[in-house]
């Protein structure tokens, strides 16, 4: 029987990976997408990824329960991974309210949809690093205590704690990731990684002279995202749902991944990079190092791609896409 999962957030960097990984073994794939006027070009992951056509798309919005409960009945799904959210943390200060709504009350939306029409299928929450915030253990694993700094994380933290609810509630096989950040050439171009590599990227094709960044002190334990949908799986075909850190298990500073980017094209970072005090957050996550031990044993799951290798792939993906929109702007002048 061909295995049926529903996605939200498809169009995302994770949605798209975890699409392509589900399709190679066999799944029919949905994927639940916010309307939009701008669907060419929010399913441009999909189409980098060769998979657009592959992806069945449902109109739904995780605030409006009504069209979860319809895709829901529509799709009859035997998996659901929510990957949705208000995702940007800076933003979360600008959009407290849409950030509740959205990357908190949606989880419950999602739960509600299956509770109620498909009770039987298996339920992934996108839970994230930044529940830890002000860091309680140097190194965080499962049963480190939550601290979030900011408005994001405090939503992020209730979408954690209503999957483990409705699991001990209602018996529902729902499991929550607790991912570190995990990067790739999909990245949107907010995040810091994506902005580096494209940054770096304009510098060397000599289309910018500088790039600005906030602090640079900041650590994060980065992994690629193409590794980390497969832990999402792993963890909806065990018997007994639970609750995993998926990580690396190194840190390194926002400085250290920068100048990788920078060495990649042969260039010193001391040259271009400035700090803008603008892009500070109003109270920062210093230092994130995730404790995968239980996804290894567990799971059998491990992190596989370097930083190195990961921002080198990125570096040498901006270059050829803006080489290649360079190539199409000189041709139609
Ligand atoms: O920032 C610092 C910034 O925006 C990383 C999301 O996927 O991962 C992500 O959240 C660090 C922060 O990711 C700039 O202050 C310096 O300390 O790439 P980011 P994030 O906030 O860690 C977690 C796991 C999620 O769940 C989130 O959804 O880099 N930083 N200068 C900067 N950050 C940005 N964006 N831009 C800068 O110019």
């Amino acid at each position: 029987m061909t295995k049926r999962a529903l996605i939200t957030g498809v169009t995302g960097q994770d949605g798209a990976y975890l699409a392509q990984f589900l399709l190679k073994k066999g799944y029919e794939v949905h994927g639940a997408v916010r309307r939009s006027s701008h669907f060419g070009v929010a399913d441009h992951r999909l189409r980098w990824l060769g998979i657009q056509r592959d992806v069945k798309i449902h109109d739904a919005n995780l605030s409006d329960l009504s069209s979860l409960i319809r895709v829901v009945t529509e799709v009859q799904p035997d998996e659901v991974y929510n990957l949705a959210a208000q995702s940007f943390v800076a933003t979360s200060w600008r959009q407290p309210i849409l950030t509740a709504n959205i990357t908190a009350v949606g989880v419950t939306n999602v739960l509600e949809a299956i509770r109620l029409i498909k009770p039987d299928a298996r339920f992934y929450q996108a839970s994230s690093s930044e529940m830890y915030g002000l860091i309680q253990q140097e190194r965080q694993s499962e049963s480190t205590p939550f601290y979030p700094r900011s408005p994001y994380a405090v939503a992020k933290l209730y979408g954690h704690w209503i999957t483990v609810n409705y699991r001990e509630s209602f018996g529902m096989h729902a499991s929550s990731g607790i991912l570190f950040n995990h990067e790739s050439p999909l990245r949107g171009i907010e995040f810091v990684t994506r902005k580096v590599t494209d940054g770096v990227a304009r510098i060397k094709l000599g289309l910018a002279k500088e790039l600005r960044l906030g602090n640079i002190d900041a650590k994060r334990d980065w992994g690629h995202a193409r590794d980390y949908v497969q832990a999402m799986w792993m963890m909806l075909q065990q018997d007994v749902p639970d609750d995993y850190v998926v990580a690396t298990g190194i840190t390194t500073t926002v400085r250290d991944m920068c100048r990788i980017a920078f060495e990649r094209v042969g260039m010193d970072m001391d040259k271009y990079l400035i700090i803008d005090p603008d892009l500070f957050r109003p109270s920062e996550v210093d230092v994130l190092l995730g404790e995968p031990a239980k996804a290894q044993k567990v799971l059998g799951w491990k992190a596989e791609t370097s930083l190195v290798d990961m921002i080198n792939e990125m570096v040498d993906a901006d270059i050829a896409r803006l080489a290649a929109l360079q190539v199409v702007a000189e041709a139609t002048m």
